[in-house]
C-alpha cells in the first residue's frame, strides 16, 4: 500500500508532466495554427510539393487562387477582399501598397529562415527594412519565340512590331511591362514621367495593335500550342514553354528590361497571420525552395536553396541570367501621382482597335 504522501506526490508529477506537454512551444505553435489559409499568388507559382509537404507536417490546407497582374491584385484589396492570408507582389507594388496600408508587419521572430535570404534581394528600394515583404524569386521579362518560325533571331523589342509575324505575335496583359517595353524600344527608361515619351511610346503601341494577336500574361501554353511565334514574356514562364518545346528560346532584348522581384507579404486583413508566417517560414527552407526553382523555372532569391537546385536549371542563363544580362535591367518604380499618364495611355492603346 502506497502512503498518502507517495500518492500525493505521484499525483503533483502527473500535473507538471501534462502542464509541461502542453505548454511546450510545439504544441502550443501547433494549437495556434489555424485549419487552412488563403494564398493569392501568381499561376505555377508555388510547387504542389511544397502544398502537400506542408498540409502534411502541420495539417493546414493551403488554398491558392491566382492572379495575372500586380493592378488586379491592387483592385481586389483595394475593393476591400478580406480572405487572403498570404499574397506575392513585385517590388513597385510592395512600394504601393505600403503606401495604401494595405500589408501587415511581417513578425520576424516567426521568421528565422529569412536568414537564408541572399545578401543582394535585402532591404531593396521597396521595403528597405523587410518590414512588410520577404523577397521570393526574381525574373526578368523578354521576348519568347519559336526558333522554327522566327529567323533571324530576335535581339530587339523591334521583332515584335516586325510586319513579318503579323498576327502570331502576344503582348503581356500588363499596364507597366508593355509601356515599359515599348520605351526601352525607344531607348527611353521604363519609368519615364515625360508626358511627350510616354505618348509616343503609346502611339508605338497602337502602331503596333494590328500585328498583335492578344494581351496575355499567362504565355507558357500558346507558345507551346503554337497559338504565337513570339511573346512578350517574363522569363519562367518562357523558360517553362521551352521545357515542353525544344524550339522555344526566350531573349532580353538589347535595349534592355525589367528585372522584378516577387515578394511573400501578408494582408492587412488576413485573420490568419500566425499560420501565414509559419507558411512563409516554410517556404523559405532551402529544399522547399529549391522545389519551387524546380516547378516554376524562376530563380531563387533564396541563396541557400540553391545547392539543392538540380544543377542543369542553375545553369541555364534562360532561368539564372549571366551579368551582362543583369547589367541592361531595369526596376520598375512606383510612379506617384505620373501613374495617370499610364493609365491613360494604356487605356487608349486597349481600346484603339
Ligand atoms: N506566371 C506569372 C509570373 C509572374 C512574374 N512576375 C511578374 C512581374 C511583373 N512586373
Amino acid at each position: 500500500m502506497k502512503s498518502k504522501s507517495q500518492n500525493l506526490f505521484l499525483f503533483l508529477s502527473l500535473l507538471i508532466f501534462i502542464f509541461t506537454l502542453i505548454t511546450s512551444t510545439d504544441v502550443l505553435a501547433q494549437k495556434k495554427l489555424a485549419k487552412e489559409i488563403h494564398v493569392f499568388t501568381w499561376t505555377k507559382y508555388i510547387s504542389q510539393a511544397a502544398i502537400d509537404g506542408f498540409n502534411k507536417e502541420f495539417g493546414v490546407k493551403v488554398i491558392v487562387d491566382t492572379y495575372a497582374s500586380n493592378e488586379d491584385l491592387l483592385a481586389k484589396l483595394q475593393a476591400g477582399a478580406t480572405g487572403y492570408d498570404l499574397i506575392f507582389p513585385s517590388d513597385y507594388m510592395v512600394a504601393i501598397m505600403i503606401k495604401e496600408n494595405l500589408l501587415a508587419n511581417i513578425d520576424m521572430k516567426n521568421i528565422p529562415n529569412f536568414k537564408n535570404i541572399g545578401k543582394r534581394f535585402k532591404g531593396l528600394y521597396y521595403d528597405p527594412k523587410n518590414e512588410y515583404s520577404i523577397p521570393y524569386v526574381w525574373g526578368t521579362a523578354g521576348i519568347a519565340y519559336d526558333s522554327k518560325k522566327v529567323s533571324p533571331p530576335p535581339d530587339s523589342w523591334a521583332a515584335l512590331w516586325s510586319a513579318r509575324y503579323k498576327g502570331q505575335v502576344s503582348m503581356l496583359n500588363d499596364m507597366r511591362e508593355t509601356i515599359g517595353a515599348s520605351l526601352k524600344m525607344l531607348g527611353y527608361s521604363l519609368n519615364s514621367t515625360d508626358s511627350q515619351q510616354i505618348k509616343k511610346a503609346r502611339d508605338k503601341l497602337i502602331e503596333q495593335r494590328a500585328l498583335v494577336k492578344k494581351y496575355e500574361s499567362e504565355t507558357t501554353d500558346i507558345l507551346v500550342a503554337g497559338e504565337v511565334a513570339l511573346a512578350h514574356a517574363w522569363s519562367g514562364d518562357a523558360m517553362r514553354a521551352a521545357r515542353e518545346k525544344a524550339s522555344i528560346r526566350f531573349v532580353v532584348p538589347k535595349e534592355g528590361a525589367t528585372i522584378f522581384t516577387d515578394n511573400i507579404c501578408i494582408p492587412r486583413t488576413s485573420r490568419n497571420k500566425y499560420t501565414a508566417e509559419v507558411f512563409l517560414n516554410y517556404l523559405l527552407r532551402p529544399e522547399i525552395s529549391a522545389t519551387i526553382v524546380d516547378s516554376a523555372l524562376y530563380p531563387t532569391c533564396n541563396e541557400a536553396s540553391k545547392k539543392f537546385v538540380k544543377k542543369e536549371i542553375l545553369s541555364n542563363p534562360g532561368v539564372f541570367p549571366p551579368e551582362a544580362v543583369l547589367n541592361k535591367l531595369e526596376w520598375i518604380k512606383d510612379m506617384g501621382e505620373a501613374i495617370k499618364l499610364y493609365d491613360r495611355a494604356w487605356t487608349e492603346i486597349k481600346s484603339s482597335r
